[in-house]
């Protein structure tokens, strides 16, 4: 948009009167590297639209923000019945963090390829480059093991409510990174664990410490369920898992959870974690798990990452800034800011509120830089804004709580806070609303922006 994602260094419209018929598009290679891989300039003149990117994700950035500038009709698809014009512009961008990011839920409810994929298209549109799938919990497991048919057969056939749930085939999960690929996202893979982990102890009897299958789960409760961390058949089971999604997953980061356990003592949590930060390393992933991890005496392994959820006041960050001392660094992710499964207001039918509402302007309207204080700039590596799906049935439901918010989380992750500003934001947002309907999203108005 003209906001979000454009214009990390500079975006002026040289003459925005000046309407041109959609010139020819000629792609330059940045020789001199000066916009980095994600960064790009894009030139519109009368004669010629000049787009210049040292690689693939700096083109894939240019031709987003083009479409912005085209108008909303761009986004149907068949052949118009009037040309196309576009304002001069002179476009020089590069995001501010290199982890921008959207983590959806899809244990709570079950989403199907398709509705994940029309998640990553939506995503795209606003340059975001991480799609973090939580893919385990209490109430369903969702992904395919090798030899571990158990969990699909019995761990996946249930959700909050409790509806059918679902599983990604391998095949299917091949393609769901293969197509976030040709969008310049990555999939980070999260099986929660040691807690959060019912569907696991319902299909599985050894990872109880009695032997004993748990009930299946379709409530909306946490920090009931641990798996046993007392028995060998744990790791066992710790290391197919990781094993069998780690050689599946390109990217870098294996997401063990780690959150909301409180059936252990913090010695057999930290073993625990220890064991399972392991298991990661040795399948060739770097460890990143919920915030829960810094306040343990686990060793983090190098490279960790660590997602910071919880709501943070002036003291709430010592255990943070011990964490990145020891050199992990942190996404950030604040419930009460940008958790998306959040009402809005009093008046949202969808949404938790647990962390209070989080209305457009609380999502957008915040500085990575001073959420927890003692954190330098260099120990953040993005932003990423979580959508929880125990009140989530349907990509429409999703689309509901993830606009207007995701793309204010997108501007965040790339825009230098020094140039945004909420009342500019707001106007710029409000003319995407056409193209929404043009897309077919099921965006909440936002009386705030609206
Ligand atoms: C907290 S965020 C959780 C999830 C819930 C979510 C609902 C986190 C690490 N744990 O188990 O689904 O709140 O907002």
């Amino acid at each position: 948009m003209e906001g979000s994602g454009q214009s990390g260094e500079s975006a002026e419209n040289l003459n925005g009167t000046n309407q041109n018929p959609l010139p020819p598009i000629v792609f330059r290679a940045d020789t001199n590297a000066v916009f980095g891989t994600e960064g790009y300039g894009l030139d519109v003149s009368a004669g010629q639209i000049t787009i210049t990117a040292q690689a693939g994700p700096g083109y894939f950035y240019a031709v987003q923000t083009l479409r912005q500038l085209l108008p909303p009709a761009i986004e149907y698809s068949g052949t118009l019945p009037y040309a196309l014009s576009v304002a001069s512009v002179r476009i020089r961008d590069h995001p501010r963090f290199e982890w921008r990011g959207a983590m959806l839920d899809v244990s709570g409810h079950f989403f199907g390829p398709a509705d994940v994929k029309r998640y990553m298209d939506l995503m795209a549109l606003y340059k975001l480059n991480r799609l973090h799938l939580h893919l385990s919990d209490d109430q369903g497991w969702r992904l395919e093991i090798p030899g571990r048919p158990a969990l699909t057969d019995i761990g996946a056939r249930t959700q909050v409510g409790g509806g059918e749930g679902g599983y990604y085939t391998l095949a299917e999960w091949d393609d769901l990174v293969a197509y976030a690929a040709s969008r310049n996202i990555t999939i980070v893979p999260e099986i929660d664990m040691p807690g959060h982990t019912n569907a696991a102890l319902a299909s599985i009897a050894e990872l109880n410490c009695d032997g004993r299958r748990t009930e299946p789960y379709t409530g909306i409760d946490v920090g009931f369920s641990s798996l046993c961390v007392d028995r060998e058949e744990t790791y066992a089971f710790v290391d197919d898992v990781v094993r069998e999604i780690a050689q599946r997953s390109p990217g870098a980061y294996f997401h063990v959870g780690g959150d909301e356990v409180t059936t252990l003592s913090a010695t057999e949590y930290n073993a625990f974690m220890d064991r399972a930060a392991e298991i990661v390393a040795r399948h060739g992933k770097l460890f990143m798990a919920w915030d829960g991890v810094a306040e343990t005496r686990m060793t983090l392994p190098p490279g960790a990452v660590i997602q910071v959820w919880r709501p943070q006041t002036a003291d709430t960050g010592q255990h943070l800034v011990d964490a990145v001392s020891r050199g992990a660094r942190l996404i950030l992710s604040p419930a009460d800011r940008i958790y998306v499964d959040m009402k809005y207001d009093a008046s949202s039918r969808l949404g938790l509120r647990w962390a209070g509402f989080n209305d457009t302007r609380d999502a957008y309207d915040w500085d990575p830089a001073t959420l927890v204080s003692g954190v330098p700039d260099s120990a953040i590596l993005g932003v990423e804004a979580p959508l929880w799906t125990e009140t989530a049935e349907t990509i429409r439901d999703l689309e509901w709580l993830a606009f207007p918010r995701l793309p204010g989380v997108a501007e965040i992750g790339w825009t230098a806070h020094e140039r945004r500003d909420w009342t500019t934001y707001r106007t710029r947002l409000a003319a995407h609303g056409p193209r929404w309907d043009v897309l077919g999203i099921n965006y909440y108005p936002s009386p705030l922006v609206f």
